[in-house]
């Protein structure tokens, strides 16, 4: 088990490399997070940047911020060099989303963010001049859940539905230092579950038949998800005096890299280590051809995207609507049912009553006639 963990193992002397041109022309790997806000998205960026891309290990390291105002999603860009083997790390940071009343749709922009990638490269691939393409497709999509210790919440399964078709999803668990072992534990199982039951496509790392350590590693791993986070850019001082990155209580220091604390190391070796190969071929072998393929189903070579509403990302939503749209007017039709129910049965009621007033009236009349006819005869008889 500490053998794959070792700091050692790094992308350069990877035994199972399945793509070894990625690897010629050196790495490109974008790494997207997403989840509600407050749940240390940004901190575990600076986390790692802090911890595995350090400066001990020769990380050539650079780093500018752009800000794209439109989506309001932050992009870091840095620099990795191990043994000449270069990777392009790009960080995508998203602002949390469930801090707003109405957060039915709060996955919209990032769904569309991650889209628009694949639609930009293949767009750009269309082109004659095929180098230097801007290539910003998530290989891989961090999805923050909040340590309830429950399950996974109606808002964290529909967005992940939607992340896991598109992606290769790795749920975290955040704070992992706000709760027991025993309650991770448990919350780690439901989790599972609940992924299961639902349907959401989650990201496994491939268990290799012909590689005895890589499949034990990736079995590890597999058993770990969904990994718990504890994210910190602090130094602090356990009780045995190790200075660590971590997290400081009155009972000891959580540790961000203490593999008894969290799965940040697993995390961190799965990402930037052992399987960024992997996400990355997944991604432009299984994430973007579907997106390729379902866009040439629905326009012809070289046509433009079709507007918003005709998109077939579009089309669950759209199928929502068209679900919710039958569903009232169903209701409203039960409803107009009901109502004229009501009207035929008052309606029967009034012309009972006007029948009964109607023969009171013929009553009454016939009752006038007689004594009209009865003081007749007595005029007569005068
Ligand atoms: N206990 C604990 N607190 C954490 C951890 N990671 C981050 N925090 C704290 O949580 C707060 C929010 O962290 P951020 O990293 O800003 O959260 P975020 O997800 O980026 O939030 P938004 O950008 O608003 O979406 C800060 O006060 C952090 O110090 C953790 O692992 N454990
Ligand atoms: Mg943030």
């Amino acid at each position: 088990m500490a053998a794959p963990m070792s700091d050692g193992i790094g992308i350069a002397n990877l035994p199972n490399q399945r793509h070894k041109i990625v690897a010629k022309r050196g790495a490109h790997f974008t790494l997207m997070v997403v989840g509600e806000s407050g749940l240390g998205k940004t901190t575990l960026i600076n986390t790692l940047f802090s911890t595995e891309l350090s400066p001990a290990k020769n990380y050539n390291r650079r780093h500018h911020k752009q800000l794209d105002k439109l989506t309001e999603i932050e992009i870091i860009k840095a620099e990795l060099e191990e043994k000449q083997f270069k990777t392009k790390l790009t960080v995508i940071d998203t602002p949390g989303f469930g801090d707003y009343v109405n957060n039915r749709d709060s996955w919209t922009p990032i769904i569309d963010f991650i889209d628009d990638q694949h639609e930009a490269y293949m767009r750009q691939e269309q082109q004659p001049q095929r180098t230097d393409k801007i290539d910003l497709r998530v290989h891989a999509c961090l999805y923050f859940v909040r340590p309830t210790g429950h399950t996974l919440k109606p808002l964290d399964i529909e967005t992940m539905k939607r992340l896991g078709t598109r992606v290769n999803l790795i749920p975290v668990i955040a704070k992992a230092d706000t709760l027991t072992q025993n309650d991770l534990h448990l919350f780690k199982q439901r989790i599972r579950e609940t992924i299961a039951a639902q349907g959401i496509r989650i990201y496994q790392p491939p268990i290799e038949v012909d590689d005895e350590a890589g499949a034990e590693h990736a079995r590890i791993l597999q058993e770990a998800m969904p990994f718990s986070i504890i994210g910190s850019t602090e130094d602090v001082t356990t009780a045995d005096g190790r200075v660590v990155k971590g997290r400081e209580y009155l009972w000891g220091v959580a540790e961000v890299e203490n593999e008894n604390h969290c799965d940040f190391r697993k995390l961190r070796s799965l990402l930037i280590r052992t399987h960024m190969l992997d996400l990355i071929s997944m991604t432009e072998e299984l994430h973007y051809e579907n997106y390729r393929q379902a866009q040439m189903e629905t326009r012809k070579f070289g046509e433009q995207k079709p507007r918003k509403f005709e998109n077939p990302k579009f089309k669950e939503e759209e199928e929502q609507l068209r679900k919710r749209f039958t569903e009232q007017v169903k209701s409203e039709e039960a409803r107009f049912r009901q109502w004229e129910q009501h009207l035929i049965q008052e309606r029967d009621r009034l012309n009972k009553d006007l029948e009964l007033a109607h023969s009171a009236i013929k009553s009454l009349e016939a009752e006038l006639d007689n004594l009209q006819v009865g003081y007749g005869r007595g005029t007569n008889r005068r």
